[in-house]
């Protein structure tokens, strides 16, 4: 019986396999990223980063633990001859520095690390050239981009199963970009996985405050990513898909000039 299972758990796991590829707007992510996908602005570097530093140093503490019990294992049974106590080591204050001490301080280079570079994530500096306004919604977006103070016509969706007939966000690649966030219904949440981020929609916050802003810098890759929304936020939440096409700059400087606001087009 078990092994006519196996068979059938491997075709399961073939056709789930399958089924992940087929799914157009999930991102190729591999191993030597730890299973991030290509992030496509700055900040997504920084979270690579912290993501590789993290999981260096889980191994590492796990391959010593997991060697410390190996070795008690092989090296301190209990001897079938000798029937007393091993040397007791209670009330031993080294050791009980030495147990408390270590994991305090793994715990505050963890702290440093995702307290500086969550800091570095949250910067809004105010001065990017292209500022989007992100207003989300059940179920779309709504995406108002003001170039240089300059506005353009706003890009509205309506739920879709396909994140390319979404609302599109075009952005100039190597450019310094601000989000601000808004929704009047529920809480939303505004992801693009090659942005490595994410960040709530959250209703009531007022304009202006901090919360509701964060900036990127894109990278020079050109290409259109999926967005979608990640905070279950009713019916049609799975369908609230959009897409951002990351373009050169001269492409986005025609794009601007012909989705000028308040232009007849
Ligand atoms: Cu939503």
């Amino acid at each position: 019986m078990a092994r006519r299972r196996v068979p059938r758990a491997a075709a399961l796991a073939l056709l789930l396999a399958t089924a992940t590829a087929c799914a157009n707007d999930v991102p190729e992510a591999d191993w030597s990223r730890g299973l991030l996908p290509d992030h496509i602005t700055e900040q997504g570097g920084i979270v690579q980063n912290l993501w590789n530093g993290a999981w260096i140093a889980a191994l590492a503490t796990g391959a010593v633990v997991i060697g410390l019990i190996i070795w008690a294992c092989i090296f301190h049974r209990k001897r079938r001859a000798k029937a007393e106590l091993p040397p007791q080591v209670r009330y031993n204050l080294p050791i009980e520095m030495l147990y408390t001490l270590i994991p305090l301080v793994m715990v505050s280079v963890f702290f440093f690390f995702t307290a500086r570079d969550s800091e570095a994530l949250a910067k809004v500096d105010g001065n990017a050239p292209v500022k989007v306004k992100v207003e989300a919604f059940q179920w779309s977006w709504r995406f108002t981009t003001t170039v240089n103070g300059k506005g353009t016509k706003p890009v509205a969706g309506v739920p879709v199963s396909d994140y390319h007939q979404g609302p599109q966000l075009v952005l100039p690649v190597n450019t310094k970009v601000e989000f601000d966030l808004e929704t009047d219904d529920v809480i939303h949440s505004f992801w693009v996985p090659e942005f490595l981020f994410k960040r709530d929609v959250i209703p009531g916050i007022p304009e202006g405050d901090p919360g509701r802003k964060f900036q990127i810098t894109t990278l020079n890759k050109p290409g259109v990513y999926a967005g979608r929304c990640a905070e279950l936020c009713g019916v049609d939440h799975s369908r609230m898909l959009f897409s951002v096409k990351l373009v050169p700059q001269a492409e986005f400087d025609q794009y601007v000039a012909t989705n000028q606001a308040g232009s007849a087009q």
